[in-house]
């Protein structure tokens, strides 16, 4: 018997977990709320060593994929997410910027790919694409997949058909976060709602390209809430390929700037929760990482993180410097993913 079995009997009682693990491992819908927060409330050495054992049975444990973000089209946008530096109602000293150039993204990539990043992501401040837009991305998508790196795009809700193009032009992630729970989302977002995210997200999925969707934690949801978010992304069928945790940054100007900090420990445990409830997805330790400190960090890695942001910046917000992250990654023995 392995010892991610052994340990899953100790705890299934604990958790009341009766999942079929084929199911489960398939991406079923399975997970109902109350046996993911039963995840949360384990001892943290237990939940530690569940979340390593099953990341064990499906990665390798000391190799990290590493992404690189640029946003593409910066602030002014509409919609009025409380977290987001970006959303045009908040005064945050975020500028409404132009859509960059293809030049200009396509230097950004080249620089990405020099410093070992395999996947680039651009984002936009849209609620979603107008078809002028979508037109001005394309090329970009295309120009990021010739340069031989995985593409990603971030563009808000999708109409039907830009999904499709987007594949055509060679995009393989496409980024849309639940970022929480439906019972907390109207608390934090009031200009498209939580079914508006699941059609964009079924659209990406039809379309046949890879689903990158997480959320946001620390924005003063409960821990019930959080198993709710994680309980939505791994009850997809399939599970999306990545899963983005994002601790909230807390930007001046923006409603949740206020916010009390979520203990990193709970961080940790939410890192640990995503692990075992989509074993076979990559977990990113998102936002937040500039505040976290080495040591928080490492824990994530342990239970189970195994995909970075890498360079100074986000969109907007900071990011560790990129050789602060090749000396945190040497120490622990992290050899990025080629
Ligand atoms: N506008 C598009 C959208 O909302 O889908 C794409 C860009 S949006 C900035 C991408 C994601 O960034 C959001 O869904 C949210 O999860 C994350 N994000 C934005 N501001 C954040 C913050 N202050 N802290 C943590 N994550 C944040
Ligand atoms: C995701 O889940 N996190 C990234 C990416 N997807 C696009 C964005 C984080 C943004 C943090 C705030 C900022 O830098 O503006
Ligand atoms: Fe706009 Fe996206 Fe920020 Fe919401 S998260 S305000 S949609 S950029």
């Amino acid at each position: 018997m392995r010892v991610s079995e052994l340990i899953e009997q100790s705890v299934s009682s604990a958790t009341g977990d009766q999942r079929n693990h084929a199911a489960g491992s398939a991406g079923a819908a399975s997970w109902t709320v109350a046996r993911v927060e039963a995840l949360f409330k384990l001892p943290f050495n237990d939940l530690l060593f569940r979340a390593q054992s099953v990341h064990r049975e499906h990665f390798d444990p000391n190799s990290l994929q590493v992404s690189t973000l640029l946003s593409i089209k910066t602030g002014g946008c509409p919609e009025d997410c409380q977290y987001c530096p970006q959303a045009a109602r908040h005064d945050t000293g975020v500028e409404n910027e132009p859509l960059m150039s293809l030049e200009e993204v396509v230097t950004a990539a080249k620089a990405a790919k020099a410093s070992g990043a395999t996947r680039f992501c651009m984002g936009a401040a849209w609620r979603g694409p107008k078809e002028r837009d979508l037109q001005q991305v394309l090329p970009m998508v295309q120009a990021v997949h010739d340069l031989g790196l995985e593409s990603c795009a971030t563009l808000g809700l999708l109409k039907p058909g830009q999904a499709e193009q987007l594949k055509q032009a060679g995009l393989d992630y496409y980024n849309h976060n639940l970022d929480t729970s439906p019972e907390f989302y109207g608390q934090i977002i009031t200009t498209r709602d939580y079914q508006d995210r699941l059609d964009t997200l079924s659209q990406v999925r039809g379309a046949g390209l890879n689903v990158c969707c997480g959320g946001i934690v620390g924005m003063g949801e409960s821990r019930l809430q959080r198993a709710g978010l994680i309980a939505q992304l791994a009850n997809m069928n399939p599970a999306p390929e990545s899963v983005p945790i994002n601790n909230l940054v807390r930007v001046e100007g923006t409603p949740l700037s206020e916010s009390e900090a979520l203990d990193p420990l709970e961080f940790v445990r939410t890192i640990a929760v995503a692990r075992i409830t989509m074993p076979k997805s990559y977990v990113r330790l998102s936002a937040g990482r500039q505040e976290m400190g080495e040591a928080v960090q490492a824990l994530c890695f342990l239970a189970g993180a195994n995909s970075i942001f890498y360079g100074e910046k986000l969109l907007t917000t900071g990011n560790p410097e990129a050789a602060a992250d090749r000396a945190l990654m040497d120490k622990l023995g992290l050899v990025a993913q080629s």
